[in-house]
């Protein structure tokens, strides 16, 4: 599913994944593989337009956490914007006004409806209803027989209208309006409305459902979409939405080869919820649709994203300025140090954190890393007064062997982290001048603050 989009979006960022600072070249070329993998998915034109659009706003924004690097902020906001496009939150089925609750299932003729008739009726029961099937599809006699199968292997009853030759009754509305007397006689709560579909959206179709909800006033709406149909698959949900005004989407064989592009188009364009998505043609692959893991699973990249998510959660903005400013103006103190290691340990182990630096992860995976590597530091800070703290160059030899004895540690335990303090000041200061505002230097940059010094 979505195999070649993933792929493409993981070479798209590949390019900016890792790096410390993006300018306006790779910005532009980013954006410009980002749109062609949309594009290429079938992702309608103004969407994967509006989605590049919202993602460069993002990373020329000014303000850009320092926790993280704005590669990595990058794939972040595409992440978001995935999320976005698929509709943010995930929608539930209305709350029925009165028993039975009635959902009608419409859509093009073969796009799933009856299976997902099944699967749905499998669904709710789960969650304790006691569904009923109508089977409103009156064309085939196939088509009856077919939900009858699903039905009694879900433990659900059917009804239907047959002659005494097994014929059935030729008329839809009359059978869903039955149906529904039926369902609220019999004490079922829901009743689940599966109806015929036709090859192409005509009006003989369209007339049909239209006749069918005025008869039953359904709660929900749910229209069936084969997700492999790429852009047709958004049109005709556009045609079916303006006939029924459909409160949800379904769609159905994500688990083939899909481009994704119905996926990713269908919520914008028809502003409607996708609720459920269906991943094969046994009775329990369905799934309720949710936009934050479906975009997990096309971007892949998910240790970047919770990565990011856990900077954000820990750094915020006003504290990373102020920080800025006292690198800047050399106010950086052991307090301030040792407040950041303990966010930085927040974060999760350190095992895991190095795992998330793209391109580290592979390579550190056995190599094993103590989650105590900070344990020295922090035991030779916290035996410090909050004096010393802010004045680490008034630590004088006295106070050295104070420090080291209440860490359990050597008096060159104590000279060895001031010395790194010292250097480690050093060079934030000539970091932070060099990057400007809000960004961090990249590696080059580095590079020649050494070379300089
Ligand atoms: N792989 C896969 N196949 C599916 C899925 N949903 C349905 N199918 C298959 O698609 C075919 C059509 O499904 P139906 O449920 O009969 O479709 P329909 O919309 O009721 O079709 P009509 O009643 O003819 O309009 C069947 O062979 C199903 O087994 C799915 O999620 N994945
Ligand atoms: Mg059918």
């Amino acid at each position: 599913m979505f195999e070649s989009l993933s792929d493409k979006l993981d070479a798209a960022l590949k390019n900016v994944k890792g790096e410390g600072r993006i300018n306006d070249l790779n910005i532009a070329e980013t954006m410009r593989e980002i749109r062609r993998a949309l594009l290429d998915a079938d992702v309608n034109y103004d969407v994967a337009r509006e989605f590049t659009n919202k993602v460069k706003e993002k990373v020329t924004d000014e303000s850009v956490l320092n926790a993280v690097s704005p590669g990595q902020q990058f794939v972040k906001a595409v992440y978001d914007e995935l999320v976005f496009l698929l509709g943010d939150v995930h929608i539930d089925l209305n709350t029925p006004k009165k028993p039975p609750m009635v959902i009608l299932i419409a859509g093009l003729q073969g796009s799933g409806k009856t299976t997902f008739t099944g699967k749905l009726a499998k669904y709710l029961k789960s969650k304790g209803r006691s569904p009923m099937l109508a089977a409103a599809d009156v064309y085939r006699p196939a088509a009856v027989d077919q939900l009858e199968t699903l039905a009694s292997q879900v433990g659900v009853p059917v009804f239907s209208i047959r002659g005494e030759d097994g014929v059935p009754l030729k008329d839809a509305v009359e059978v869903a309006r039955r149906a529904k007397d039926e369902a609220r006689r019999t004490g079922r709560d829901t009743l689940i409305i599966d109806t015929a579909g036709r090859l192409h959206v005509d009006e003989a179709m369209m007339k049909e459902v239209v006749e069918i909800k005025g008869a039953v006033e359904p709660d929900e709406i749910l229209f069936v979409v084969d997700a492999m149909t790429g852009q047709d698959a958004v049109n005709t949900a556009k045609a079916f939405n303006d006939q029924l005004n459909v409160d949800g989407v379904v769609l159905t064989k994500l688990d083939g080869d899909t481009r994704g592009g119905a996926a990713l188009s269908i919520r914008s364009v028809v502003q409607k919820p996708i609720k459920f998505a269906s991943t094969g043609e046994k009775l329990d692959a369905l799934t309720e649709f949710y936009p934050d893991r479906m975009a997990q699973r096309i971007l892949g990249m998910g240790d970047v994203v919770s990565f990011v998510e856990k900077a954000q959660e820990q750094f915020d903005e006003e504290e990373a300025e102020k920080l800025q400013r006292k690198f800047r103006t050399q106010d950086f103190d052991l307090q301030d140090f040792y407040d950041q290691l303990q966010k930085i340990k927040n974060m999760g182990s350190i095992k895991d954190l190095i795992g998330m630096i793209p391109g580290v992860g592979k390579v550190m995976k056995d190599i094993d890393v103590e989650d105590d590597a900070f344990k020295h530091i922090e035991a030779l800070v916290q035996s410090m007064t909050p004096y010393e703290r802010a004045n680490p160059d008034q630590i004088n030899g006295s106070r050295r062997r104070r420090i080291a004895a209440g860490a359990g540690m050597e008096v060159q335990d104590v000279n060895g982290l001031l010395k790194q303090f010292r250097e480690m000041k050093k060079m934030m200061k000539t970091m932070s001048r060099l990057s400007g505002k809000g960004r961090q230097a990249s590696l080059s940059d580095l590079q020649r603050a050494r070379g300089r010094r």
